[in-house]
C-alpha cells in the first residue's frame, strides 16, 4: 500500500472529467486500497480519484467517527435526490477553507463494488453531502464552484495568503 499525492486548487487537471471503470482487476482493488491509505492519512471523511491524478469514475468515503467504515463506490451514478441541506464544506485539495454548500439531502446511487458487482446506497444528511461532493471531483467540479464569485474569489486569496506563510 501507499499513499498517493493529492492535487491542490488550482491544479487544471482537477477540472478533467473521469473515464467509467471497465476493468475489475487487481490492479483496481491495489488502487482501492491506496486510495483508502490516503484518505485516512489525510483525515479525510472521503476522496475522489481525480484528486490522486487518476481520472477513473472511483470514490472512497468513511463518515464514521472510528474511521472504520471504509466505502467504495465504483462508476456512481445519482438514480434519485430530494430534499435539501445546507453544510459548511472543506476540500483536500483546497486545504484551510471551508463555506456552506446546498446539496440535495437524500441521494440514492447506483454504483459498483470492485468486484464489479451492482450496489445501491441509500445516503442522507452528512454521508449524502459527501458522496455529491466526491462524485463532482469526478465530474471535474470543485465545491468552490456553488459560491458567489465575491466569496470564492475570498477564500482562494486566503488559501493562498496561508500556502505563502506555511511554504
Ligand atoms: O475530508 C473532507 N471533508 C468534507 C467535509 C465536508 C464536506 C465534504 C468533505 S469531503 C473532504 C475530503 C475531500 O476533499 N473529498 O473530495
Ligand atoms: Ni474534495
Amino acid at each position: 500500500m501507499s499513499t498517493l499525492a493529492i492535487l491542490e486548487f488550482p491544479d487544471p487537471r482537477l477540472r478533467t472529467v473521469a473515464a467509467p471503470v471497465t476493468v475489475f482487476d487487481a490492479e483496481l482493488k491495489q488502487f482501492v486500497a491506496d486510495m483508502y491509505e490516503t484518505m485516512y492519512a489525510a483525515n479525510g471523511v472521503g476522496l475522489a480519484a481525480t484528486q490522486v491524478n487518476v481520472h477513473k469514475r472511483v470514490l472512497v468515503a468513511d463518515m464514521s467517527d472510528e474511521r472504520n467504515q471504509p466505502m467504495v463506490l465504483i462508476n456512481p451514478e445519482i438514480l434519485e435526490k430530494d430534499g435539501q441541506q445546507v453544510y459548511q464544506e472543506g476540500c483536500l485539495s483546497f486545504p484551510g477553507i471551508y463555506a456552506d454548500v446546498t446539496r440535495a439531502l437524500h441521494v440514492k446511487v447506483r454504483a459498483q463494488d470492485v468486484d464489479g458487482n451492482e450496489i445501491v446506497v441509500e445516503a442522507e444528511g452528512p454521508l449524502a453531502v459527501c458522496i455529491q461532493h466526491e462524485m463532482d471531483h469526478l465530474a471535474g467540479k470543485v465545491f468552490v464552484d456553488y459560491l458567489s464569485p465575491l466569496k470564492r474569489g475570498m477564500l482562494l486569496k486566503r488559501m493562498e495568503k496561508q500556502r505563502k506563510a506555511s511554504a
